[in-house]
């Protein structure tokens, strides 16, 4: 689909318009570029459906939009968009990467010392010309290079939620194939890391020279690295590559087994099934030259003594210890949530109605849904005050009046959590809502000890039910916010406060690793989306993951039990 191709031109060209002061324009392309982006039909489809007047029936697309579309796909380039990137020789979109840089500080940096490119910038940075600048000082020029040293470690790798759609659409057209018996997805991206390096697909076949042809000639694939009959591996048009093996069936099991690894964990249980007579490796279970086990990966685990390992689990964390006694956690699967509770309505500027979020809510199978919007300290995101809550409340209790047991809406609301420690909502009005939700959206570069006090201070409000994205962290874009996580469970703990798990691709915040500290001393916790349209309720699967990885339970998750249990929380 050009779909996404096209979205991109246009947030490009919603960029270089804004630093045209062209901000009224910037503003329609980029919400063309979300809609297009989550739109499900194919724009191409849609077109020859019926041309331009098709196109314009897609929200936010008028004439000249719509003439640029059709432009892109008749001859796949916009003029306009061309013109625009020659005017300015800026590498915008790898400059507005860098965290604090906006399209202003890009065009003022360009003005007044001609930084073109990240390279530009980082050695005007480090000759300490960016300072001085009215508008910058020290501190900006600090967190700038700070910026682009975070680009720089998190470079070569991929958000899981970036490539999945590609990985999907690869995956589907080679399991329809006559030839593939059996496929799976292996490696990080079947143990749902957060961040990918590469695909690892395993198919089972007897004609793996057809499968290979048919493999490195996708219409996703750009480049050829190797073509082999039970190996090839090419780049993609996402600029990942990927992996495809193909084996027999008799080891499927134990192939899926070692490419989805991680390394550690296979090291681990090679060495188990050493300790104990046998060898292990992607062939299958052997004792001496007999083979006993190959064909499924429960028969692998079995046969050197242990209990199948979810893969979200293979990180030789003491998993293989607890599977050998029998004692996995039986961690939370993907069907147990029951509702979502953080979704953005119209209300503060969002895309969907709440009527809307309600319907997207029944057709997930969920028996509640949460709004949380905004609220009034965040006057960009048109955070709401207490007058508007108090009406959104009224239009709440009409549509649940509407809906009746088909779903139960929950009030709620996104409040920021300022400075002292304080909510920028007061406590009466906080009060009526079904749940609050308090997260920092400012200062986030405060100092360790005053940001843990800043947290602890919101929890202690008795109002205060669930810390959205406690750890701040932007996935290759930032780094978490100085805090004592151990300090702000043991908070959580005494005010039986939950604590978020993000499912954004880029936030997935908590991690895993804080997810296992949180159960282990008992803290709740609750998976929610922070979806700002309704495609995006789709994204709680990559929350769930991280859940998994942190080995939760459905008992640690708020959200698997039923609405009564649930407000019973509140
Ligand atoms: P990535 O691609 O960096 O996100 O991470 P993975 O885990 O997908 O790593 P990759 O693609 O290099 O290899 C896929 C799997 O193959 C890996 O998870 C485990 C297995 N594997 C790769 N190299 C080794 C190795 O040297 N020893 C062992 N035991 N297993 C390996
Ligand atoms: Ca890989
Ligand atoms: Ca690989």
């Amino acid at each position: 689909m050009k779909n996404q191709e096209i979205a991109k031109i246009f947030y490009d060209m919603a960029n270089y318009l804004e630093m045209d002061n062209g901000s009224f324009r910037a503003y329609a392309y980029k919400k063309v570029a979300i809609v297009l982006e989550s739109l499900e039909q194919d724009i191409e489809d849609v077109y020859k459906q019926g041309g331009l007047k098709t196109l314009k029936e897609i929200p936010g697309v008028g004439k000249n939009i719509a003439l640029k579309i059709e432009e892109y796909l008749k001859t796949g380039r916009v003029r306009t968009y061309e013109r625009l990137k020659k005017e300015t020789p800026i590498n915008l979109g790898e400059l507005i990467a860098v965290e604090g840089m906006g399209v202003k500080k890009v065009k003022l940096l360009y003005q007044k010392l001609k930084i073109k490119n990240l390279k530009d910038l980082e050695k005007a940075a480090k000759a300490h010309k960016i300072a001085p600048l009215e508008g910058f000082g020290e501190k900006t020029e600090k967190n700038i290079l700070q910026g682009i040293a975070f680009l720089k470690r998190s470079k070569g790798r991929f958000l899981l939620g970036e490539i999945m759609p590609l990985v999907d659409k690869v995956l589907e057209r080679l399991s329809k194939l006559k030839e593939v018996e059996k496929i799976s997805i292996a490696g990080s991206v079947r143990r749902v890391k957060e961040t990918i390096g590469d695909v690892d697909i395993l198919v089972v076949s007897k004609k793996p020279e057809k499968v290979m042809a048919f493999f490195v000639s996708m219409p996703e694939v750009v480049k050829v690295w190797s073509k082999g009959s039970t190996r090839s591996s090419v780049r993609t048009k996402g600029k990942f590559d990927m992996d495809l093996r193909v084996v027999p069936l008799k080891s499927y099991g134990s192939a899926l087994q070692y490419f989805t690894g991680s390394k550690e964990h296979n090291i681990a249980t090679r060495r188990l099934a050493i300790s104990k007579g046998l060898k292990l490796n992607e062939y299958g279970v052997f004792k001496g030259r007999h083979m006993i086990a190959g064909k499924t990966e429960k028969e692998v685990y079995n046969a050197i003594g242990l209990d199948l390992i979810a893969p979200e689990m293979r990180e030789n964390q003491g998993e293989i210890e607890l599977a050998r006694k029998k004692k996995l956690p039986k961690i939370i699967e993907y069907n147990d949530i029951k509702g979502d509770l953080h979704c953005h309505s119209n209300w503060d500027g969002g895309v969907n109605s709440i009527e809307k979020i309600a319907k997207a809510g029944i057709n997930m199978g969920y028996k509640y849904i949460g709004i949380a919007d905004h609220t009034k300290f965040l006057r960009i995101e048109h955070g709401l005050n207490e007058k508007q809550l108090a009406k959104q409340r009224k239009e709440i209790d009409k549509l649940n009046k509407k809906f009746g047991s088909k779903i139960r809406i929950l009030q709620g609301c996104e409040s920021n959590i300022m400075n002292d420690g304080s909510i920028d909502i007061k406590d009466e009005a906080l009060a009526k809502l079904d749940f609050v939700i308090a997260g920092v959206h400012s200062s986030m570069k405060m100092d360790k000890k005053r940001m843990t006090e800043r947290i602890i201070t919101a929890m202690k409000n008795p109002n205060v039910d669930i810390i959205s994205h406690p750890t701040g962290r932007i996935l290759k874009r930032r780094d978490e916010y100085q805090i004592d996580f151990d300090k702000i469970l043991k908070t959580a703990k005494e005010t039986n406060t939950i604590l978020e798990i993000d499912s954004f691709p880029d936030r997935l915040d908590l991690k895993d690793i804080n997810i296992r500290k949180a159960k282990k001393i008992g803290v709740k916790m609750i998976i929610n989306t922070d979806a700002h349209r309704i495609e995006q309720l789709e994204l709680i699967k990559f929350g769930i993951a991280q859940a998994r990885r942190g080995w939760a339970e459905k008992k640690d998750i708020i959200n698997t039990q039923p609405l009564s249990k649930l407000l019973n929380y509140f």
